[in-house]
């Protein structure tokens, strides 16, 4: 008896061919799930995108590319056309947020006019605002508005520099600047004024 005349064979190749139609059903009804649109919406964006690309390495000379001259904004426009609610859209989105933030922290401490004569103590406004939060990595930026020179040292008029940091004698119109990398509380005075204090809360 030959291979091909085994009844058992036979059998196999029956259960082939049930395999392979329910192959062939279960593909169409995945594509059935996925939607053709979504497919296709798909690669127009892609042709979309590549040809927009295309136009502007030539300077949006080529045929064609004149709907393209206004660089920035028909690129955009694309993406949030077709490709709105679907995953990317949401992934590009998130992208251009992240673009938008900006990557260095700074907040200001203002040093008014009038500090280095007693007297801001009683509102606590030597230094504006005299009690900041800020989150880690943050700079803060000391500016000094006043005509006379001040400092912004760590520490307490009482107990002294802690030497966290100091920023030295800050001339008028000038500025110190110190990023806070550590979370902490951190009280700082001016050297030369006992009554100027500030707190900056790092969270
Ligand atoms: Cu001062």
């Amino acid at each position: 008896m030959s291979e091909m005349q085994n009844p058992h064979h036979y059998r196999k190749v029956g259960y082939s061919m049930i395999l392979v139609a329910a192959s062939l059903a279960a593909i169409g009804l995945v594509q059935l799930a996925i939607g053709p649109d979504v497919l296709y919406a798909d690669s127009m964006q892609r042709d979309k995108t590549a040809f927009f690309e295309m136009c502007k390495a030539g300077n949006y000379m080529q045929d064609g590319c004149e709907m393209f001259d206004k660089p920035g904004n028909t690129l955009y426009e694309i993406p949030r056309m077709t490709l709105e609610g679907t995953e990317e859209a949401e992934s590009m989105i998130m992208e251009e947020s992240v673009m938008e933030t900006p990557q260095v922290s700074a907040e200001i401490v203002s040093i008014p006019s009038g500090s280095g004569a007693p007297g801001c103590e009683e509102t606590n406004e030597c230094y504006i605002p005299a009690a900041l939060t800020v989150s880690t990595g943050t700079t803060v930026i000391w500016e000094n508005t006043d005509n006379a020179a001040h400092l912004a040292t760590s520490g307490t008029p009482d107990g002294g520099p802690d030497g966290a940091f100091d920023s030295g004698m800050i001339m008028a119109g000038a500025t110190f600047e110190y990023e806070f990398s550590d979370k902490g509380e951190f009280a700082y005075y001016c050297l030369v004024h006992p009554w100027m204090v500030g707190t900056v809360t790092v969270e």
